[in-house]
């Protein structure tokens, strides 16, 4: 595997599982395969989990490891080829990426949807350019429409915590007072299809994802008819995709926060969020601090996610 942008890249899902389970037991037995490679993280923007993790997994494999906020200390790019550059911009992204593919062996990019352009954003312009012209691997570390790091991260948790061997599984949209991508859910909902569990999504009318993403899956508008009998509850916002109301935030409908009351209709569900979260909004105090709550493993999880597919990339330089 030389690039990952998307979840459905690995070409066993099984087997990177199972690997990850090994390189969780044994995340020094690999030093040698880092050794005088360079990862470049490239960060368009925030990050806790994403940076700390990939860095960590990336120390596990032996690399060295340099780190680019392209918002803090960088020059301001231009993305755009062809416009006459006398704003505020001082260098071109066709400059840039070839000269940061110069100083590194592996590159990660974290380029979120920017909401301007539909089009734009479903096409991944900015991850496709540093394919494109970088020379190098190039991983995703939430890119405009996925955030396969993430959606591998959640599979590995679920293998750890299911007691059945087809769990059911339930996507459900909540609350947010800003405008968050679809990259989340869109690659969840690619992972869990991957998978022969049951799988069900719900979310508020007009909240309803890209089809390409969800194509086999149970869509609900109903949350609690959704959560009755379920096993993981993975909760997250998203903005609206349909239509002109791309990238727009409709409603904050606080009765679709994961409360005990809303969990009580599980299976004693394991609540599930990528992190970062906004208490009550998405998820009640008591929720997230319950023995049924996975964030943390989860976010610990990330390591090993990440350390599993460097690996795979540095086996194929
Ligand atoms: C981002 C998102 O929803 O895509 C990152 C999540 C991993 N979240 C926020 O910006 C709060
Ligand atoms: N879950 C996740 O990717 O977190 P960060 O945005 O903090 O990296």
């Amino acid at each position: 595997m030389r690039h990952f942008t998307s979840i459905t890249q690995l070409p066993d899902l099984k087997a990177a599982l199972e690997e990850a389970k090994y390189v969780k037991q044994n995340p020094f037995a690999d030093q040698e395969l880092g050794k005088n490679k360079t990862l470049l993280m490239v960060f368009f923007n925030n990050s806790l989990r994403t940076r700390l993790s990939t860095q960590k997994a990336a120390l596990n494999l032996g690399m060295n490891v340099i780190v680019l906020d392209v918002n803090q200390g960088a020059w301001k790019l231009e993305t755009e080829r062809g416009v006459i550059m006398d704003g505020d911009k001082s260098e071109h992204l066709l400059e840039a990426i070839p000269v940061m593919g110069s100083y590194c062996d592996v590159i990660g990019v974290r380029s979120f949807a920017q909401f301007a352009s539909k089009e734009d954003d479903y096409n991944e312009v900015i991850i496709n350019q540093f394919i494109k012209y970088s020379g190098k691997p190039v991983f995703s570390m939430e890119a405009a429409t996925r955030h396969p790091l993430q959606t591998f991260a959640d599979l590995i948790t679920i293998e750890e915590y299911k007691t059945k061997e087809k769990p059911k599984v339930v996507l459900t949209w909540a609350p947010h007072p800003k405008a968050l991508p679809q990259a989340v859910p869109n690659s969840f909902a690619e992972g869990l299809l991957m998978t022969d569990y049951e799988f069900v999504i719900a979310n508020p009318e007009g909240y309803d994802l890209a089809p390409e993403f969800t194509k086999g899956a149970t869509i609900t508008h109903n949350q609690d008819e959704a959560l009755r009998g379920a096993d993981f509850v993975y909760a997250k916002n998203w903005s609206a995709y349909e239509g002109d109301n791309y990238g727009k935030v409709l409603n904050q409908d606080r009765n679709w926060t994961i409360t005990s009351e809303k969990m009580a209709l599980t299976d004693n569900a394991f609540f599930m969020h990528c992190l970062p979260v906004r208490r009550n909004m998405i998820v009640s105090d008591d929720v997230i601090e319950s023995p049924q709550s996975l964030v943390i493993p989860e976010a610990a999880n990330r390591v090993v996610s990440a350390q599993t597919i460097l690996k795979e990339i540095l086996k194929s330089l």
